[in-house]
């Protein structure tokens, strides 16, 4: 199977047109094949990486599990760029001679040269592990499948795709800006069912509940900057910072203005993170995003507001919806994603793995942009 299917099949939220870009070659094989052990000690190292998330941007959140006899021996999770990563830690935890029965279980396939850290693959063989479990092959063109054939050709036993839907699920950002060096876009908002737009899902009392606005605080924390039109900060003056969620950083807030008139009392430029707000001037949004690309951003939560979701929409930007429904009926103009629209229902944006979480009364809806080919 060529490499880019696999990809495009096991890396949700990966965008398609940038697939081409990897060249088909020096790749590991797959094997589908895992047992039940391999996955249950798979999902322990999932755990861990899963502590990194919302941490260790522009590098992705890993995590690592050592195993001797069945039983989990040492731990390690990435904490942040520049920092070890999750192997690294998690042998030196273990802090003895690692036996040659032990497997080293990886979320991510171990990174293959020096970049702010030494190669892990130098470190696993430094530490004479035999035996290497991997989940998802790292997408990153400077050690993408290299990883997997440095270590097997020094003799270490590989196994990779474990779980590797829900290791690489966890990366869908990374995935996609450090392929394309554009950011994974994801669209959020609160809305009525018959689809107009209610104040951000965590500023308003009255569309979501506490724990809805809890979920959407757990969003905030795992992306690198929130973006929103001029209007909303005008007419809701939104905090958009990350509340009741442990050690979480706060994301860069962005606002697209055309006016530049912007009330400096705002939350977003008087709080205490008022150096982490940024406005951009009449630029379109696909500049922004590049922008942002450049500058690190692998994820933007495109909060609003209606204005500024049509234009993702229309502009096909989105990678990823996340929308709360709640149950009410406003009526009104202020529809949640106005725009151009689709000339017609085939080109309309559909969606692909899309799931349904109600919290309370409230439905929140996630779903992936379908890749459309290009015919
Ligand atoms: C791993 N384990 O825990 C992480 C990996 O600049 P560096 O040295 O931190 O390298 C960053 C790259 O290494 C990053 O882009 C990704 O490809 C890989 N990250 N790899 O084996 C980890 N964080
Ligand atoms: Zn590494």
């Amino acid at each position: 199977m060529p490499f880019y299917v696999l990809i495009r099949t096991r890396m949700p939220g990966y965008v398609a047109g940038s697939v081409a870009r990897i060249e088909e070659n020096n790749y590991p094989s797959i094997e589908a094949m895992s047992s039940q052990q391999d996955e249950k000690f798979m999902r322990m190292a999932l755990t861990e990486a899963k502590k990194a998330l919302g941490q260790t941007s522009p590098n992705p959140a890993v995590g690592a599990v050592l195993v001797i006899d069945d039983a989990i021996v040492s731990k390690g999770h990435h904490r942040g760029a520049g920092r070890d990563h999750a192997e690294v830690e998690c042998l030196r935890n273990f802090d003895l001679p690692v036996p040659a029965g032990a497997t080293l279980y990886v979320t991510l396939e171990p990174c293959s040269t020096q970049g702010r850290t030494a190669a892990c693959t130098d470190a696993i063989l430094q530490a004479r592990v035999r035996n290497v479990v991997v989940g998802a092959i790292d997408v990153n063109p400077r050690h993408c499948g290299k990883g997997i054939s440095q270590l097997r050709n020094a003799g270490v036993k590989v196994q990779a795709g474990v779980l590797a839907d829900d290791c690489a699920q966890i990366n869908e950002a990374f995935n996609k800006w450090i392929v394309t060096g554009h950011p994974f876009v994801i669209a959020k908002c609160g809305m009525s069912l018959d689809g107009r737009l209610v104040r951000p899902a965590e500023e308003s009392p009255w569309i979501t509940p506490r724990s809805a606005r809890r979920h959407a605080h757990q969003l905030r924390a795992h992306v690198d900057a929130i973006l929103v039109g001029a209007k909303t900060v005008r007419v809701d003056n939104p905090r958009l910072t990350v509340r009741g969620v442990p050690q979480a950083r706060q994301p860069w807030r962005v606002v697209l203005t055309r006016s530049g008139k912007l009330p400096e009392s705002a939350y977003i430029f008087s709080d205490r993170f008022s150096s982490r707000t940024v406005v951009y001037k009449n630029k379109s949004l696909g500049a922004v995003l590049k922008s942002l690309g450049e500058k690190g951003v692998t994820s933007v939560l495109i909060e609003g507001g209606g204005a500024t979701l049509g234009r993702a929409l229309d502009a096909r930007l989105i990678d990823k919806v996340q929308l709360y429904l709640g149950q009410i009926l406003t009526g009104g103009p202020i529809i949640a994603f106005p725009g151009r629209g689709a000339e017609n229902a085939a080109n309309s944006l559909r969606l692909r793995k899309v799931s349904y979480e109600q919290i309370g009364q409230t439905v929140c809806i996630t779903g992936y942009a379908e890749i459309r080919s290009s015919k």
